[in-house]
């Protein structure tokens, strides 16, 4: 008995990771003072995984109001974290990170690099939720 309902929680599983949708991924380069691409394109309630790259000389920040208060999870070159919200990640020149996240409101919404003087010098974008 015990058994069987372990099977069957093992087949329950197997068959909801078969179901998970695919994310979409969107590559964002990062450099002197630029996101590229500026506006990124989703779908409410699509998962969707960013893939930060700073192919700059400098650190650079991401950083969007939207995924305050949104669950995230975060893969770096050094690290794997879900978080309740995200308020900003860093990276270094050749740094990469991916933010993984299920888009749930739906509008225009800002997201820039928030270092000094970087978001004035254009380092800016837009997250356009339809
Ligand atoms: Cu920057």
């Amino acid at each position: 008995m015990a058994c069987s309902l372990a099977l069957g929680a093992v087949l329950l599983a197997a068959s909801a990771r078969a179901q998970a949708p695919v994310p979409m991924v969107v590559r964002v380069s990062m450099q002197e003072f630029t996101f590229q691409p500026a506006t990124i394109h989703l779908t409410d309630g699509r998962p969707v995984r960013l893939v930060l790259v700073n192919q700059g000389q400098i650190a650079h920040q991401f950083e969007a109001s939207y995924l305050h208060a949104l669950p995230v999870r975060v893969v770096g070159d050094a690290l794997s974290a879900d978080a309740p919200g995200l308020d900003v990640i860093r990276l270094n020149p050749g740094g990469t990170a991916r933010v993984e996240f299920v888009p749930r409101r739906r509008g225009r919404f800002v997201f820039a690099c928030t270092l000094e003087g970087h978001k004035e010098a254009g380092m800016l974008g837009r997250l356009e939720v339809r």
